[in-house]
């Protein structure tokens, strides 16, 4: 790490999920001034990876590796940050989790919209008294950076979670995909209640984010 200067280092968020961009960069940028983070819309990467893995920790790893592998020979520096996020809810025994994104069937060929996926929960869900739910977001970081003698690789995952209940109904207008059913038990309001800085004070991904961030500030400053 000797003589790295901070914006000598790339970060890449290693999403297609705008709104996921939304919540992590600014948490990102607060790891150090001058440090660049890119969306993969920033840098025109059009990259589409499947999501063929049953964990959480094997799905962010996959997007990880496969943005890194992509930008590798364009940035010396580079750290790919990856989320992956599943809903689990209690009375469904752990559904959607790992599935979340696909949780409506649908004609073969065709994704569900967030909106299906809501619509098919509270449906599946309209006999069901248990409603606890946790949202638990897996963050992958893949990096290269300066060693002493040679480039340093790290690879390592963190996670966050939040505790709450899924609503009967949809509450709230901000946020995304299943935020206006998902009652969050220590704030007493959906997700789609709040901004995205009152978001980013509790939820799942921005604990995980935020470890993600000590542990890059570590290894920034170890210089390993
Ligand atoms: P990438 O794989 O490109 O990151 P994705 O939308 O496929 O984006 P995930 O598989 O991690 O992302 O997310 C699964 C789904 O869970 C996602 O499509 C949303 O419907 C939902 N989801 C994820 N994070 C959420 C959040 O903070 N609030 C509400 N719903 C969320």
């Amino acid at each position: 790490m000797k003589g790295l200067k901070n914006d000598e280092i790339t970060i890449v968020i290693a999403t297609n999920n705008r709104d996921k961009v939304t919540e992590i960069k600014p948490l990102l940028e607060n790891i150090a001034p001058d440090i660049s983070v890119h969306s993969l819309a920033d840098l025109q990467v059009d990259i589409e990876i499947e999501e063929t893995e049953e964990t959480l920790e094997g799905n962010a790893k996959l997007k990880t590796d496969a943005v890194f592998n992509h930008l590798s020979d364009r940035f010396p520096c580079l750290i790919t940050v990856a989320d992956d996020t599943g809903l689990a809810v209690s009375g469904l025994n752990g559904a959607p989790g790992v599935y979340s994104a696909r949780f409506a069937p649908m004609p073969e060929g065709k994704s569900p919209t967030y909106d299906d996926n809501v619509r098919h929960l509270l449906r599946t869900m309209e006999n069901i008294a248990d409603r606890k739910a946790t949202f638990r977001t897996v963050i992958a970081l893949k990096g290269r950076i300066p060693g002493d003698s040679s480039p340093y690789m790290f690879e390592t995952t963190v996670e966050g979670f939040v505790e709450g209940e899924i609503t009967r109904e949809k509450t709230g207008n901000k946020g995304f995909g299943y935020d206006p059913v998902f009652w969050v038990n220590s704030a007493q309001a959906t997700f789609a209640q709040m901004s995205t800085d009152e978001k980013n004070r509790l939820s799942h991904r921005s604990l995980a984010v935020k470890k993600a961030v000590e542990e890059l500030r570590r290894l920034l400053i170890l210089k390993p």
